[in-house]
């Protein structure tokens, strides 16, 4: 069986991945129309192996580089911190939790440990409850846990099943498989949300599994105002060939989307998926393109969409309710996918999704590849995020 935690741990640990703050994470959505110069191609990760390396040449500086100053070593009068010991992850059958990043994992090694102390004091519950909030559970929800853990004055060894039937209970249903359906007309999929949350990279990983399950799809590229977003679409569809339809830069969405929505119910395509520009939850403009999008959709199959998925970003924690709010209030959402869960250490605000939403989860992403897409469910999840994968023998990760 392959061992997903190691493939993570090496590309994780090697380099310490910057985490993003909520207030960071907000600012870099601030303005939803980047200018054309500045805009830069999300880097795409090919599962294949890359081509030969580009050599860059060394920049030289012109003018003569000054008297080299020694500079003293600095020593540190802490010693440094022991090395987080991360225990191996138990193979599972669909190795769901070996594909979460380390942060996430570090949370989880701190809610395990918590939980599984073996008197469980004050000092566990406040551990635990850091955790929590460290996870992204939200200072309510976190608050509403500890209360009902302290009440239950919780006999040794039991405070991981209370947690676990606490969490559990959050969930109105535990599975939420996205279906493909054939012959459909074709089952138009829409993907939106705010900039950089990853819709693109999500719609191409849909796009992979739907036709290795022998579906003829298309794919509409329909932001047309990014610059090179439509590029970025082209050059995933050429190496993983699927079919894509293209309009012109600055067409009006809706334009494109209609086009290809018509020449998709001509060639009998099973699934339709459309790719939109990323707009910020409380520009009303640009709220209004996507209703618009969603209408003139409706002119070629008055039952399209059938998916109208909101891609979320783990990385901005409690903020996803308000896109939630937002995006459902405009156009309806459907059901939920959220990325980047292999750089996060907040997967929590999944829980209040479904909790308060009641907004069916269907992936969660981790990764950069065409592959690095899981079905949610929510056992999976709460094992992951209590840290009940964690096996005896520790790896050590820095
Ligand atoms: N680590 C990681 N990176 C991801 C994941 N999903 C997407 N990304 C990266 O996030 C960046 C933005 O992804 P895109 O798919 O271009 O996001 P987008 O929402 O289409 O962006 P806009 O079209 O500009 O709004 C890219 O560098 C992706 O490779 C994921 O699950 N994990
Ligand atoms: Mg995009």
């Amino acid at each position: 069986m392959k061992n997903w935690f190691k493939k993570i741990g090496e590309k994780i640990s090697g380099k310490k991945s910057r985490k993003i703050s909520e207030k960071e994470s907000v600012s870099k959505f601030k303005d939803p129309k980047p200018s054309l110069a500045k805009v830069k191609i999300p880097k795409m990760v090919d599962p294949k192996p890359s081509p030969a390396k580009v050599e860059i040449p060394k920049m030289v500086d012109p003018k003569p580089s000054p008297a080299k100053v020694e500079i003293p070593k600095m020593v540190d009068p802490k010693p440094s911190p022991a090395k987080v010991e991360i225990p191996k992850v138990k193979e599972t059958k669909t190795n769901w939790f070996n594909k979460l990043g380390d942060n996430f994992k570090r949370t989880s090694l701190n809610i395990k440990n918590a939980i599984f102390a073996k008197k469980i004091s004050l000092d566990d519950l406040l551990l635990l409850e850091e955790a929590f909030l460290m996870s992204d559970l939200g200072v309510s929800f976190t608050e509403e846990l500890i209360n009902d853990l302290k009440k239950k004055k919780i006999e040794n060894g039991n405070l991981k099943n209370e947690v676990v039937k606490i969490l559990e209970s959050q969930f109105q249903q535990t599975n939420n498989n996205f279906v493909f359906k054939k012959n459909a007309y074709p089952q138009v999929v829409l993907f939106f949300g705010v900039n950089g949350s990853g819709k693109t990279t999500t719609l191409v990983k849909l796009a992979n599994k739907a036709k290795s399950q022998g579906l003829k799809i298309k794919i509409i590229a329909a932001d047309t105002f990014r610059a090179a977003a439509v590029e970025q679409l082209e050059e995933w569809s050429s190496r993983l060939k699927l079919d894509i339809f293209t309009g012109s830069q600055n067409e009006d969405p809706s334009s494109v989307v209609f086009k290809g929505h018509k020449e998709a119910i001509e060639n009998n395509i099973d699934v339709l998926l459309i790719d939109t520009a990323g707009r910020l939850h409380n520009k009303s403009e640009l709220m209004e393109e996507l209703k618009k999008i969603v209408r003139t959709i409706q002119k070629n199959d008055a039952k399209a969409p059938h998916n109208k998925l909101l891609v979320l970003d783990s990385t901005i924690g409690q903020n996803t309710y308000s896109q939630l709010e937002a995006f459902d209030s405009s156009v309806g959402i459907t059901g939920v996918i959220m990325t980047k869960l292999d750089s996060s250490s907040k997967g929590g605000s999944l829980i209040g999704i479904s909790k308060k939403y009641k907004t069916p989860i269907h992936f969660i992403g981790v990764g950069e590849k065409s592959d690095d897409l899981i079905d949610f469910n929510a056992k999976d999840f709460i094992n992951a995020l209590i840290g009940n994968n964690f096996g005896d023998k520790s790896e050590s990760i820095h």
